[in-house]
């Protein structure tokens, strides 16, 4: 009986190698067509099974053989592009072509080609299987495409405008100052990425939902909270969405299953609970006459009932794409800002682990806040005066995306190139091939010695900085993200600055550097980039 079990299964295992590797060399033949090089690698490593144990297990394994420096270690996982940094288009060029048994990825680096796919929306939609975890919700503006992602687009767009900004600026300001209270009376502060995350939900909640709370914490924080197990589940959401890709909602809601898996399909209960709610408070709000305020969620109802009967073509929302779309915030807010309920809280938690490690760029940041807010208490900061002067702030935003751009942007050339369907990846390594951390190449200056308002931000060459994407699908949430990191940096630098701790034997520079080799060396892909242990980059807060 076993034996013939394990007969099966060795044998389907065979029939399914035998199977992915034909797939593999009929890839192949239509890849060397182009001309241009190719690397193979054995396994696709978009395949959510291989995902979920690549870089944990195997490709270490295979890295201790003799022979396991090869092509096979160095691209056969998800996230070895951060890895790699630009090596691959210094050796291949501008275009080189990844063959894998599911379907062959083209990787551009030049900023004419993107220009190019950028405006051939329709030759070049986004590959929309690689965005099904976020339909887990409904429907959503992420993965529709054709007609209907136009009525999301036109909808969703009209959400995102300056009345909204400044609730952003003015709430991350508010949770910045809370958040670096809470990390100057709790010095050594270990939590830097779970209260950065925090505060880009905190954000998103207000902007989005019209909720405040007030910011906690890590250690602050209360079980049974309403805004901690929003985003608790939401974390958990994320953390997993590999595993909630493989299983889908349907199986993970099965009973007799191990804690870990019951735990993730309570979270996306939990999550659209959450958002049921608030929707409903909202809808009833409207039909009083008395919405919340203006919020993307406001804005996404009252849109949705002015365009006419949901269901349409050219109508509303239904219920449900209000809820793929709200997830879309979420997911979309959540890991660039700091792998968070924010793109920003990824990317503010990379840039306070950056200035810890970078007195000197600390003290350029400073500087500008100086001039700009002066002494004037935090309530007194104006988001139509006070954002588009802070310069320094911006190119520090600019700075960490280009280093560590959380999400991956790609596209497919569609159905109808017949056989010769591919992906491509957008590289992230355009052009500026230097991998120091120097956010003041972002700044013109006319003259130095003159006062800092006469500084510009450099409009990068188009095509050449696509942290946002561009075209039609350029990110709404652009601005939206600037506010807030901007915001949020102001807050935490005009007064105070920031240190590494001190190791054993360590003087300062020696602290300085070794954060510096952390950040890049514990980065990786979970469903952003992110880093994967910023509690061992523990940090002191010292008033200046
Ligand atoms: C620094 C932060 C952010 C970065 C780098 C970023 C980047 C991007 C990129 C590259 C895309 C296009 C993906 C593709 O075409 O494959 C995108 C789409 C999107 N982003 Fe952002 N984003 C950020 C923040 C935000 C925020 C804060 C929100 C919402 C509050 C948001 C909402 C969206 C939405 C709704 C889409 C889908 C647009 C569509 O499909 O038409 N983003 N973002
Ligand atoms: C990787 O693949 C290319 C093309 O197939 C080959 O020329 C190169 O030698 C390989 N590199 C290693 C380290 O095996
Ligand atoms: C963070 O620091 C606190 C004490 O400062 C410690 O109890 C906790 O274990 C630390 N957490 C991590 C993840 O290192
Ligand atoms: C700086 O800007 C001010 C006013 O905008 C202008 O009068 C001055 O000439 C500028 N200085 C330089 C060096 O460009
Ligand atoms: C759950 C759901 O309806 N998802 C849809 C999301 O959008 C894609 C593309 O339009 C549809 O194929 C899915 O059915």
């Amino acid at each position: 009986m076993l034996l013939s079990v394990l007969i099966l299964f060795v044998s389907l295992c065979g029939a399914w190698a035998a199977y992915s590797w034909y797939c593999l060399l009929l890839n192949y033949l239509r890849a060397r067509k182009f001309g241009i090089p190719l690397r193979v690698i054995p396994i696709s490593h978009e395949n959510p099974l291989w995902m979920v144990v690549d870089k944990k297990i195997f490709i270490p394994l295979f890295e201790r053989l003799p022979f396991g420096n090869g092509n096979f270690t160095r691209y056969n996982w998800r996230g070895w592009e951060f890895a790699d940094k630009y090596r691959s288009h210094f050796e291949m060029g501008d275009l080189f072509m990844l063959v894998t048994p599911g379907r062959n990825w083209l990787y551009v680096c030049s900023p004419d080609i993107l220009l190019d796919v950028f405006q051939r929306k329709s030759d070049f939609p986004r590959p929309l299987e690689l965005f099904e975890m976020v339909n887990v919700f409904g429907p959503n503006l992420s993965t529709t495409d054709g007609p209907t992602w136009q009525k999301h687009r036109k909808i969703t767009a009209s959400c995102f405008n300056e009345q909204n900004n400044e609730i952003v600026w003015s709430e991350s300001v508010v949770q910045a100052r809370d958040m670096l209270r809470y990390w100057s009376t709790n010095s050594p502060v270990n939590s830097t990425a779970d209260d950065t995350r925090t505060l880009s939900l905190n954000v998103l909640s207000s902007a989005g939902f019209g909720k405040s709370y007030k910011f906690q914490g890590h250690n602050e924080e209360s079980l049974g909270n309403v805004a901690t197990s929003y985003k608790e589940s939401l974390q958990t959401i994320l953390d997993n969405c590999i595993l909630l890709m493989v299983l889908g909602t349907r199986l993970l809601s099965f009973e007799y299953l191990p804690v870990k898996l019951r735990t993730l399909y309570q979270a996306t209960v939990t999550f659209k609970q959450y958002m049921t709610e608030v929707y409903e408070n909202e809808k009833r709000a409207i039909a009083k006459g008395k919405p919340t305020g203006r919020n993307l969620m406001t804005s996404l109802i009252r849109a949705s009932q002015e365009n006419g009967e949901p269901g349409q073509q050219d109508g509303g929302l239904t219920e449900s794409e209000i809820y793929g779309n709200i997830f879309v915030f979420n997911f979309a807010g959540h890991d660039t800002t700091a792998h968070t309920l924010a793109f920003a809280v990824v990317l503010l938690a990379f840039a306070v682990v950056l200035l810890a490690a970078s007195p000197s760029v600390q003290d350029w940041i400073s500087q500008e806040l100086h001039c700009v807010l002066g002494d004037r208490p935090t309530e007194d900061w104006n988001y139509v005066h006070d954002f588009p002067r802070l310069k320094r702030c911006q190119a520090v935003l600019m700075e960490t995306l280009r280093l560590y751009t959380p999400v991956p942007i790609a596209k497919s050339t569609g159905e109808k190139h017949g056989n010769s369907e591919f992906a491509i990846q957008i590289s992230r390594y355009l052009k500026i091939h230097s991998l120091e951390w120097r956010p003041s190449r972002w700044i013109n200056t006319e003259d130095p010695d003159e006062s800092l308002r006469n500084e510009t931000i450099t409009t990068p060459q188009k095509g050449s900085f696509v942290a946002w994407s561009e075209g039609v699908r350029i990110c709404p949430g652009k601005k939206f993200s600037q506010v807030e990191f901007v915001a949020s940096i102001a807050g935490l630098f005009r007064d105070w600055r920031v240190e590494p701790v001190l190791q054993k034997g360590e003087d300062l520079r020696m602290a300085r550097k070794r954060v510096m080799e952390l950040v890049e060396k514990d980065t990786g892909q979970v469903l952003l980039l992110q880093m994967l242990h910023p509690e061992r980059a523990p940090l002191i807060w010292r008033k200046r």
